[in-house]
């Protein structure tokens, strides 16, 4: 991989932050995005806008064949079975609420019980403790390993016959390790569970099979993965998602209306209420022929060399503290220096012209098992080069400087 040719197509990376050339260092909360991504929704919008499925004029058909499109990209992407198992969203947050309303909250009663993991971002956790709270469900977690890993003894042990769903993320946005998803999957289907796949940060940085997984439900946001915000994905299998109800109600959606009663469209319009995310979703294919362009196997090993000489040259100043395992990882590095505030650590860094980020990352329950109220996490991408991580090595040194520790 040309790691300059690849920066060569994001123009945002090519400035100064506070008199520095930027180190973009946040792109698990949000990625960069390359001009063809740019391009393609500004011109979709100078060309061919109008609105989708409705009108019988030209433009109508050329955003519906956009649309369509971008649909079947994502299904040849994830290896999904059929376009129609792909349903556009807002993002993962949007997607693992309508499995959570929709499947979830009809299919759970009083003495089942939907299975989670304690390092699951919000967006995995809260719906499916609203969803245990509105059906008398139990939430169970299964725990985590002292180094922040899943076994598989313990998945085996949490999951019960009494499971309805099982919701884990493929990649933790804090930890940064890369789940057993298919064996766990083989669990949870074992046991007669449903399995969500939390796929926000695994989308962006490895080859994703959906058919091989065998998950039924996974989720993905289209901003992680060079794609503009405000667009993501739920895969579902067709057999689900045929029998489930929408949770949106209005326009798009429907089959016949009536004063009293109503009938849906197949899916995955019937999950689409509204008029749909367009440009959004011409800007996902884009940026999905973008990777794909460069080949996600590429990406993988380019982001796993970053990882594990961060790992190294943070790991070598003294007061770092790194969370999560140091195998088997996507490039994200998760971490406090001596009892700085995080939020001061990425201040300073930020005089640099650096950008990590700071916080719980929404991850509150994982931060409570870390034992910390917040950290701080460098997270790569594409664009990144060693040569970026030597700079926040030097910012690090130069933090610690600032609050007047030794620079052992
Ligand atoms: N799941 C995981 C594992 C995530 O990392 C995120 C976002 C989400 C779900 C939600 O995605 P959204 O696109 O719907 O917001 N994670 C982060 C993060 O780590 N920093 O900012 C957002």
């Amino acid at each position: 991989m040309n790691i300059e040719a690849v920066r060569e197509h994001f123009p945002i990376l090519h400035q100064e932050i506070n008199g520095h050339p930027l180190v973009y260092l946040d792109s698990a909360a949000s990625s960069q995005k390359p001009r063809s991504v740019i391009d393609a929704v500004s011109r979709y919008y100078e060309l061919n806008h109008s609105n989708v499925h409705r009108g019988v004029h030209t433009l109508g058909s050329r955003a519906t064949d956009a649309y369509e499109g971008a649909r079947e990209k994502v299904a040849k992407f994830l290896n999904a079975a059929a376009p129609e198992e792909i349903i556009f969203t807002r993002g993962t947050t949007t997607a693992l609420n309508l499995v959570a309303s929709s499947y979830a909250r009809t299919v759970c009663k009083e003495g089942d019980e939907i299975v989670i993991t304690p390092m699951e971002h919000h967006a995995n956790l809260i719906p499916w403790q609203q969803a245990a709270k509105a059906t008398g469900a139990a939430l169970k977690y299964i725990p985590l390993q002292p180094n922040g890993t899943i076994s598989l003894e313990d998945v085996e042990a949490t999951i019960t016959p009494n499971t309805k769903v099982v919701a884990v993320t493929y990649v933790s946005n804090v930890l940064g390790v890369v789940n057993p998803i298919k064996e766990i999957t083989a669990i949870a289907h074992r046991n007669g569970a449903v399995m969500v796949v939390d796929g926000a940060q695994s989308t962006p940085h490895k080859k994703v099979d959906v058919q091989d997984i065998d998950c039924d439900f996974y989720a993905l946001s289209g901003h992680k993965m060079c794609g503009p915000t405000g667009i993501g994905a739920l895969y579902g299998k067709k057999s689900l998602l045929n029998n489930m109800e929408p949770i949106e109600f209005g326009g798009e959606m429907i089959d016949t209306v009536d004063l009293y009663e109503s009938t849906w469209k197949d899916v995955p319009y019937r999950f689409e209420g509204g008029t749909p995310i367009i440009a959004g979703a011409v800007g996902l294919a884009a940026a999905i022929d973008f990777l794909e362009q460069i080949g996600m196997d590429e990406i993988d090993k380019h982001e796993k060399q970053l990882a594990a000489y961060a790992y190294d040259k943070l790991s070598s100043i003294d007061g770092v503290a790194i969370y999560g395992p140091k195998a088997n990882r996507v490039g994200l590095i998760t971490f406090n220096l001596d009892d700085i505030h995080p939020h001061d650590v990425s201040t300073v860094l930020d005089a640099e012209g650096i950008a990590i980020r700071a916080g719980h990352h929404c991850c509150q329950p994982l931060m409570r098992w870390l034992n910390v109220s917040a950290t701080a996490r460098a997270s790569f991408y594409l664009y990144n080069t060693e040569e970026e991580i030597d700079r926040l090595a030097a910012g690090l040194l130069k933090t610690k400087e600032y609050f007047g520790y030794a620079i052992g």
